[in-house]
């Protein structure tokens, strides 16, 4: 392993691949946030089928924003607290708006799928109560945004992505930095904790295409401690 500390690192060692916590191909992409590509592997069929088993009692739906707008991707969760935006706003609830029963339980699957990323990272413990799941088709966009309905933002957050690829945008703490572009793909795990945790992201239109795992979606978790 080379030998690396932080801020001496040179950008050809903070961008290329390296072993990190026994882990290979981490990529550590600024203070606090370490992308780890490949690293669903095997689980991603299991993953999937346990995404279905939840779509058949909380389907994906499209969710309308405070000021009216649906919006493009598709969501549905599990866990005990559930991502919901309507006219109202934004919040986590208990209950699914629109099954009016509890969101279905984080399969384990998924959860240690979380915990095994978060320790693959730099904030190893991770216990999410929320786990949003996200769908996008082709043309589908996350406009930059802040996560910050959280109550504690001192937890990471980890996302894992699967099917079509996509190019997450990573900006800054502040609104106006130019966002930098970074290709996402089936199976990549991202953490982001500390100082990475409240900085803007988005996610640009998804490219028209077909996936052996999810035909012409990208399906993306995103796991959160909520409370
Ligand atoms: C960086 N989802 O649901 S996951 C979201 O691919 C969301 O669906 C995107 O942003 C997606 O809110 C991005 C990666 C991600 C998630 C949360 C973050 C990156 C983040 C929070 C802080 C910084
Ligand atoms: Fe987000």
């Amino acid at each position: 392993m080379m030998p690396s500390d932080g801020d001496a690192a040179s950008q050809a060692e903070l961008f290329s691949p390296t072993e990190e916590n026994g882990v290979e191909a981490v990529e550590r992409l600024g203070e606090g946030a370490v992308l780890l590509r490949g690293f669903v592997g095997a689980d991603a069929e299991r993953v999937l089928s346990d995404i279905n088993a939840i779509t058949e009692l909380a389907p994906f739906r499209h969710m309308v924003t405070p000021n009216g707008a649906e919006m493009s991707v598709a969501m549905t969760n599990c866990g005990e607290l559930g991502w919901v935006s309507d006219r109202k706003g934004y919040r986590y609830a208990e209950i699914d708006p629109l099954s009016g029963q509890h969101w279905p339980p984080m399969p384990s699957s998924l959860l240690q799928l979380a915990v095994r990323a978060a320790g693959a990272g730099d904030f190893p413990a991770f216990t999410p109560d929320a786990c949003l799941i996200n769908r996008y088709e082709a043309g589908a966009r996350l406009s930059l945004h802040q996560d910050r309905d959280e109550l504690d933002f001192t937890a990471p957050i980890v996302s894992a992505s699967l099917g079509l690829p996509a190019v997450f945008l990573w900006g800054g703490l502040q609104r106006t930095e130019r966002p930098r572009r970074i290709r996402l793909e089936s199976g990549d795990a991202v953490e982001w904790g500390g100082p990475a945790r409240l900085v803007f992201h988005g996610i640009a239109p998804l490219a028209k295409g077909s996936h052996p795992l999810t035909g012409p979606f990208r399906i993306n978790l995103t796991f959160r401690k909520a409370r």
